[in-house]
Formats: C-alpha cells, sequence, structure tokens
C-alpha cells in the first residue's frame, strides 16, 4: 500500500499481480487492469502469457458469478470493456509476429449475439499468425457474410456465437451458402463457449475451434491442405 492508501501494483509478486487483475477485472477496474498488464509485460511475460493468464481467466471467472446470479449485466459490461482494454495494449504484440502471410479470414459473431470477446481475440491471434482478418463485428445477418466474402474472397469463413439461442444461426448461414453454390469454396470454421465438435459436424461446418489457439492451428492446417492441392494439380 502507498501512503494514500493505494494499492502499488509493482508491489506485487506475479502470482499476486494476476490474482490482482482477476480481483480488477472482476470489479471492472479497467485502469487498474492495463497498468498490470504493463507491469506483466514490464517482467517479461509473452503477450499470450497475459493475455490467457491473467485476462482470459479473469473472465472465466466473472463467468461462473455471472451464470450464478452474482454478477448481472451492468457489471458484466464493465469487467468486458477492462478485458477489452487489456487487449488493446496486447494486440499490437499479439499481430506483430512478422509471421509468413497464410490467407484471409472474414470473422463475424452471428445475428441475436452481441458478444465479441472471443472473437476479437480469435482475430488478434489469427492476424499474429499471419492472417488477413476482416472483422464484421456482431449481430451477422446472413447477408452480411455473403456481401463480404463476395468483397473480399477470403480462404476462410469464422463465425461466433456464445449463446445457445444464437448457435443455430450457424446453419442458417451454411444453408444458404450451400443453396447458392458456395459452400465448397471457403472453410467455414465455428467457435463459442455452447458449441462443441458435434454440433459443428451438424450444421455442415468444417471444424469446431474450442479457442483461439486451436482456430489459428486448425486454419494453418486447412491452408496448407489448400497449398498442397494447388501444388498437385
Ligand atoms: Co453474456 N452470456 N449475455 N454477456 N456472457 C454468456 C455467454 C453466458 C454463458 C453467461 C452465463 O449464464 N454463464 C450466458 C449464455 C447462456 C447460454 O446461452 N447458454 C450469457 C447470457 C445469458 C447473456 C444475456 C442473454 C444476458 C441478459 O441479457 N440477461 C445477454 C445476451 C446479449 C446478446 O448477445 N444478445 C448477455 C450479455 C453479455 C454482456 C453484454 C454483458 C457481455 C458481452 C460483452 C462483449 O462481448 N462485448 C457478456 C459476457 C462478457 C459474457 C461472459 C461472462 C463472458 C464471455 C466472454 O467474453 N468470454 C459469458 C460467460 C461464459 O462464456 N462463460 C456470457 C471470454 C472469451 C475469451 O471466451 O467468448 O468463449 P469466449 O471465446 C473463446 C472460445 O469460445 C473461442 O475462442 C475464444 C478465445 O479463446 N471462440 C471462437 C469464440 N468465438 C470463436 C469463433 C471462432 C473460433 C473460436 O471462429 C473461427
Amino acid at each position: 500500500m502507498s501512503d494514500d492508501g493505494e494499492l502499488d501494483l509493482n508491489s506485487l509478486n506475479d502470482e499476486e499481480l494476476v490474482q490482482q487483475v482477476h480481483d480488477d477485472l472482476y470489479d471492472g477496474l479497467k485502469e487498474e487492469v492495463e497498468a498490470a498488464v504493463h507491469i506483466l509485460l514490464g517482467r517479461g511475460w509473452t503477450p499470450y502469457k497475459v493475455l490467457t493468464e491473467a485476462l482470459v481467466e479473469g473472465m472465466r471467472i466473472v463467468g461462473v458469478d455471472f451464470r450464478d446470479g452474482i454478477l448481472f449485466v451492468p457489471e458484466v459490461l464493465l469487467a468486458a470493456n477492462s478485458m477489452k482494454a487489456g487487449m488493446t495494449i496486447l494486440r499490437p504484440l499479439l499481430i506483430a509476429t512478422g509471421a509468413p502471410r497464410q490467407g484471409k479470414m472474414v470473422i463475424g459473431t452471428v445475428k441475436g449475439d452481441i458478444h465479441d470477446i472471443g472473437k476479437n481475440l480469435v482475430g488478434m491471434m489469427m492476424e499474429g499468425a499471419g492472417f488477413e482478418v476482416i472483422d464484421l463485428g456482431i449481430n451477422n445477418p446472413v447477408e452480411k457474410y455473403l456481401a463480404a466474402m463476395e468483397e473480399h474472397k477470403p480462404d476462410i469463413l469464422g463465425m461466433s456465437a456464445l449463446l445457445t439461442t444464437t448457435m443455430p444461426y450457424m446453419k442458417v448461414v451454411i444453408d444458404t451458402m450451400k443453396e447458392k453454390g458456395m459452400r465448397d469454396d471457403y472453410v467455414v470454421l465455428v467457435g463459442g463457449a455452447p458449441l462443441n465438435e458435434d454440433f459443428a459436424k451438424a450444421i455442415g461446418a468444417d471444424a469446431y475451434c474450442r479457442d483461439a489457439a486451436v482456430a489459428v492451428e486448425t486454419a494453418k492446417s486447412y491452408m496448407a491442405k489448400k497449398h498442397n492441392q494447388l501444388t498437385a494439380n
């Protein structure tokens, strides 16, 4: 504690500081979260370690208490804004890896759903792995996905859904792609907390991605397959 009673984040060891980030995220203290992210980076933590151990884990705890009715939407919004502020610091570091160009992805959260933290994280990690990412934001109707595919000609379409009520909309998008005869022109990757492999298979997606790291690995392996097919022809 400093003389004015404020907690000096620098005085905490790494473990205490990460615990403090979880608490500050929970309390929606954006500036404290930002300060701690800078401190951890200054101590040599990789951006990915800060992201997963401090921010994502903090948000997981928020999610548990949201589910249990201990936290409500306004508090969770503050926590989400603090998380986003931390991610804003990490983004340029995560994307500046100099990875060779891999391919292009259009990604967006489906219609009716405004959750975007996971999608943003996937976008950041994909950029870091060398993908060009076109982020359509939240609440996307099928028309918006189709228009973006037409305009940007990506290799991959990524869709995110965090609600059991919005995840079926992914099938609407895939079915429309089939109707238009364009399904096989794209790799469709889906993700979001309520999804699983079986669901992805049932709706006709190419793969379910449990988290951002899996999304990157899955996208890379599809790009390698595509490359091999092109060179074989
Ligand atoms: Co919402 N919410 N929320 N929420 N919210 C959940 C999802 C919920 C599980 C909470 C709970 O009850 N435990 C629950 C859904 C229940 C269900 O459907 N089964 C829920 C609910 C009910 C709601 C509202 C309906 C609440 C209400 O109004 N009464 C409402 C709905 C609004 C809407 O969308 N129409 C609502 C609103 C909100 C806030 C606005 C307050 C806020 C969102 C702020 C924002 O995103 N800008 C919010 C938040 C923050 C959450 C929780 C707490 C955290 C989500 C998050 O950001 N996680 C969440 C609880 C939870 O998920 N356990 C919850 C961190 C993030 C890094 O993880 O998003 O899972 P995640 O992303 C991961 C993977 O899933 C994967 O990779 C990411 C990174 O590793 N992934 C992909 C995600 N998308 C991918 C796409 C890909 C690949 C991988 O494409 C290739």
